[in-house]
């Protein structure tokens, strides 16, 4: 069996690949739309994480081989102090062609403009899959914490460097891009949510 990853996010693809290890183990192929020469990523338009997953699974299951199950992930970054923004922006805060450096640079500059900011966060992430009979489903999960004041860390992607996860393990206040892969995985959206779905896979 096969399982199509509609995302040309390079961080979110290995977290996904490690995540799904259980699957490879037991023989399905995890395949991306560098895969095939015909994709082409939808405008992200969806008022919402949960719309503009599926427009993407949408968009991978036109061009994708019968009989594959395909998985969309839609994510971001939802930040008290700035009225639940950058949101489903979270990929092109800073411009539409913008960096994970320039987004991370944009967030630190609004929370400066606040004098007492509201630095809770949460990072959130949705998944809309649709399984081999075209049949869809739908997870969702959240990783609460919350923004630090200065960049650390080198692992991750994203805003992983200024994100600080409110969970018992971390237990010295570490960033996502601080903390191993395999701890980020256990305790983030994108992790919970994908583990939802693993479970339906291996039923
Ligand atoms: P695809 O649509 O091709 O999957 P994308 O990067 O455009 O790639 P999104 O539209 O879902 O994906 O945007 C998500 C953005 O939110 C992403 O670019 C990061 O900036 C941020 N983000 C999501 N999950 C994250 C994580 O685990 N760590 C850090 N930042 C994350």
């Amino acid at each position: 069996m096969e399982i199509w990853i509609a995302s040309t996010n390079r961080g979110k693809v290995a977290e996904f690949e490690s995540i799904f290890e259980p699957l490879t183990k037991s023989g399905w192929k995890v395949k991306t739309p560098q895969d095939l020469d015909t994709y082409y990523a939808p405008e992200e338009n969806g008022a919402s994480f949960a719309d503009n997953a599926r427009l993407k699974a949408r968009s991978l299951r036109a061009v994708a081989p019968a009989g594959v199950w395909v998985v969309a992930d839609d994510s971001g970054l939802a930040v008290e102090g700035l009225n639940g923004l950058p949101g489903v922006h979270s990929a092109r805060y800073a411009g539409p062609k913008a960096s994970d450096g320039e987004n991370r640079a944009k967030l630190i500059k609004m929370m400066a403009l606040k004098p007492m900011p509201n630095r809770n966060a949460a990072f959130v992430c949705a998944l809309h899959v649709f399984d081999p009979q075209g049949v869809e489903h739908r997870f969702e999960a959240r990783c609460e914490g919350e923004i630090g004041k200065t960049e650390a860390g080198k692992n991750g992607f994203g805003y992983d460097a200024l994100f600080i996860p409110h969970h018992p393990e971390n237990t010295g206040k570490k960033t996502m891009a601080e903390i191993a892969p395999e701890l980020k995985n256990k305790l983030s959206h994108r992790g919970q949510a994908a583990r939802q779905l693993l479970a339906l896979l291996l039923k």
